[in-house]
């Protein structure tokens, strides 16, 4: 597996900055935005996988690490910075830790939320992928 990373373009100004996410930059229609906050020290978040869902994970404030398994590898990353986002595709395992007081992730998805799209255990997950 490689990691996926999307460079967002952004517009610079000397008032801040505005990172635009847009036409083929994302690479599936976009129809759902949701965000993780408040997230307490220490917890751990994630330990799933998709059947479908392809989704864009952006650190726009704070860091947190991503721990991404295909069943053969893994690898983990920091995000830390707004105008990068990390590509999870379908089928790829993912786990997060080490949030950033005030870490703020912004997750942007292939489709709405669908329970049944969900892998919730690594077992299960590695029968599927095999
Ligand atoms: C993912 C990572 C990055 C909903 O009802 N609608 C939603 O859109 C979402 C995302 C969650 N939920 C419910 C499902 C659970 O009862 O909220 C509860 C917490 O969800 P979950 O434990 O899956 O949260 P995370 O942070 O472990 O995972 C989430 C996404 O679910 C997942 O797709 O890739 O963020």
């Amino acid at each position: 597996m490689n990691l996926e990373f999307i460079d967002i373009p952004k517009i610079k100004n000397p008032k801040g900055n505005i990172a635009v996410l847009e036409g083929e930059v994302v690479p599936f229609e976009i129809k759902r935005v949701y965000y993780l906050f408040d997230v307490p020290s220490g917890a751990r978040r994630g330990g799933h996988a998709h059947k479908n869902l392809m989704q864009i994970l952006i650190a726009v404030s704070g860091s947190f690490d991503v721990i991404l398994k295909d069943g053969r590898t893994t690898h983990k990353v920091t995000l830390n910075r707004p105008d990068r986002g990390l590509l999870i595709r379908n089928n790829i395992w993912r786990e997060m830790e080490s949030f950033s007081a005030g870490a703020v992730g912004l997750v942007l998805a292939s489709d709405v939320y669908e329970e049944s799209d969900y892998i919730r255990t690594f077992k299960e997950y590695l029968a599927h992928v095999k």
